[in-house]
């Protein structure tokens, strides 16, 4: 899974990215947009893979993976300036999902934080994109419709586009458009910004953090959002002793880490689950759409495993933590076989067998 860290200039982009990723990344001003993106892979810390790991033993253990990207902030006018096309926004148009960075803390030079107006901004932008982009495509169709190529498909793009410039006009989202399967297999090829999920980080000062409900409440009327004390966290995610750190974070009443909270809010916000595979070489997690079946589960895995598909081994990791082991599992007839249409369960422990 992959995010994209986005927002205004000195929101605090790269100091939210170094408390999500306990680097050092320096926060000051890109200036320009041919700067190199700081890019991060963290694991995904979840209890059961640690725990399945006592248990077999295994020669690796391998968590799943988010990966953070953070870039120059767009302002307003980045989209017409073409700001979204250069190279390194084609990292964050790969992105899964977009956390926009908001800043609730005054400034260096001591000017109020204005959230929503910022949320606003960012937003426009990336409408301003998606419309630039839907309309030159436009633009282009119509050409090969002068040059006598006036096919089905192009037809089709042309309705969808136009479909999108009305809704995007409208300040909608691409996301909250109904689209069926074959309009969505075109659209998704743009990488619209807008058809991605989308969440807020508030980024407030440390004395603020916590006591802003109204605001939260605001925003949440828009976007799902979530509350960081990005300098703070910043700060605590750089300390070496995990005691300090929990104290700190305990008298900021902050309960999980930062890139705990946001690890989860991703999670809901993509519909994914984890699911496992075990065994004495590995125990690992992956990641898959709620409501996945086996078989994707198994091209997840590795695309031979979905090509050779034959049944799926599916135990659940509260009955291996029930009865002690998965022989016991075994033996109490609770590993089921299930085929390829199965829906994958949060938890879900499987064992593809295939033949290539
Ligand atoms: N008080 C306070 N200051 C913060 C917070 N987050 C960031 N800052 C400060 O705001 C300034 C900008 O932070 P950065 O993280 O560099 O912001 P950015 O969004 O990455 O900026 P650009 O990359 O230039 O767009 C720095 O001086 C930070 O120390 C916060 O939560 N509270
Ligand atoms: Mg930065």
């Amino acid at each position: 899974m992959r995010i994209g860290l986005i927002g205004l200039p000195n929101s605090g982009k790269t100091t939210i990215f170094n408390a999500l990723t306990k680097q050092e990344a320096s926060v000051t001003s890109y200036g320009n947009a041919k700067a190199e993106p700081n890019v991060a892979v963290v694991e995904v810390v979840d209890d059961r893979i640690w725990h399945l790991s006592e248990m077999y033993k295994p020669k690796k253990t391998i968590y799943a993976t988010i990966e953070f990207i953070d870039f120059a902030g767009v302002t307003e006018g980045s989209a017409k300036e073409g700001l979204f096309s250069g190279p390194a926004m084609g990292l964050i148009k790969m992105a899964d999902a977009l956390a926009v960075v908001v800043r609730n803390f005054a400034d260096e030079s001591g000017f109020p934080p204005t959230p929503i107006d910022d949320m606003g901004a960012v937003f426009g932008e990336l409408l301003i994109s998606d419309l630039i982009i839907a309309e030159n495509r436009l633009e282009r169709i119509a050409h090969a419709y002068k040059r006598g190529k006036k096919t089905t498909a192009l037809q089709m793009e042309e309705k969808i586009l136009l479909k999108i410039i009305d809704h995007v006009s409208e300040n909608g989202a691409i996301i909250e458009l109904d689209l069926n399967k074959e309009e969505e297999k075109v659209v998704r090829g743009f990488q619209f910004f807008t058809q991605k999920p989308l969440m807020i980080i508030l980024n407030s000062d440390e004395h603020s953090f916590g006591k802003n409900d109204n605001l939260w409440g605001e925003i949440e009327k828009m976007h799902r959002v979530m509350e960081f004390a990005g300098k703070f966290e910043m700060e605590l995610s750089s300390l070496d002793d995990p005691e300090e750190e929990d104290f700190f974070m305990a008298d900021m009443g902050i309960e999980e880490s930062a890139r705990d909270r946001l690890t989860r809010l991703a999670y809901g916000l993509l519909g994914y689950i984890s699911f496992f595979t075990v065994g004495s070489d590995e125990v690992r997690a992956w990641n898959i759409h709620e409501g996945g079946t086996s078989l994707e589960a198994a091209g997840v895995i590795h695309s031979d495993l979905a090509r050779g598909f034959i049944r799926a081994e599916c135990f659940t990791y509260d009955d291996l933590v029930a009865y002690g082991s998965e022989k016991e599992v075994r033996g109490k007839g609770r590993i089921r076989l299930e085929g390829k249409n199965y829906l994958v369960e949060d938890g879900n422990i499987l064992n593809i067998r295939f033949n290539v």
